[in-house]
């Protein structure tokens, strides 16, 4: 009987021992420039201050952060009025019913959203008290 060992057992060996180096990954490229929008800075907890006339309600330019907020109305008007707040998570929060000449004030706390903001006093909201107020 003759026994086949040799060249190709051999071979074999070597090629498996042989196995490749494992390829470095190249290096991530840097990230890319974007130009991301900076938001403007939050004014969570400070006074919004909401003018209200005959027959208009005046919001301070720029919307509000997510937070609480205090909002403060000044009747300049010669009719009594009020706020009322109505969003996510806020349910007609309300100030009381101010005099020509006074202030009131509501808290609520907002989240990014669309409120609605009115004045519940006869029928003012229908002669165009009411705006609304973007928070984010
Ligand atoms: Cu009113």
């Amino acid at each position: 009987m003759k026994r086949h060992t040799g060249p190709v057992a051999a071979a074999l060996v070597l090629a498996a021992c042989s196995s490749p180096e494992p390829v470095q990954s190249p290096p991530p490229p840097p990230p890319a420039t974007t130009t991301t929008e900076v938001p403007s800075a939050p004014r969570t907890g400070q006074e919004i201050v909401v003018t209200e006339t005959d027959y208009r309600i005046s919001l301070p330019d720029g919307n509000p952060g997510p937070g609480t907020h205090v909002f403060t109305v000044r009747n300049q008007g010669g009719d009594s009025h009020d706020l009322v707040i109505r969003g996510p998570g806020v349910d007609d929060a309300r100030t009381p019913v101010i005099e020509p000449g006074g202030q009131g004030s509501v808290t609520a706390t907002l989240q990014a959203g669309e409120y609605t903001l009115w004045c519940s006093v006869g029928n003012h909201r229908e002669r165009g008290m009411e705006t609304t107020l973007t928070v984010g």
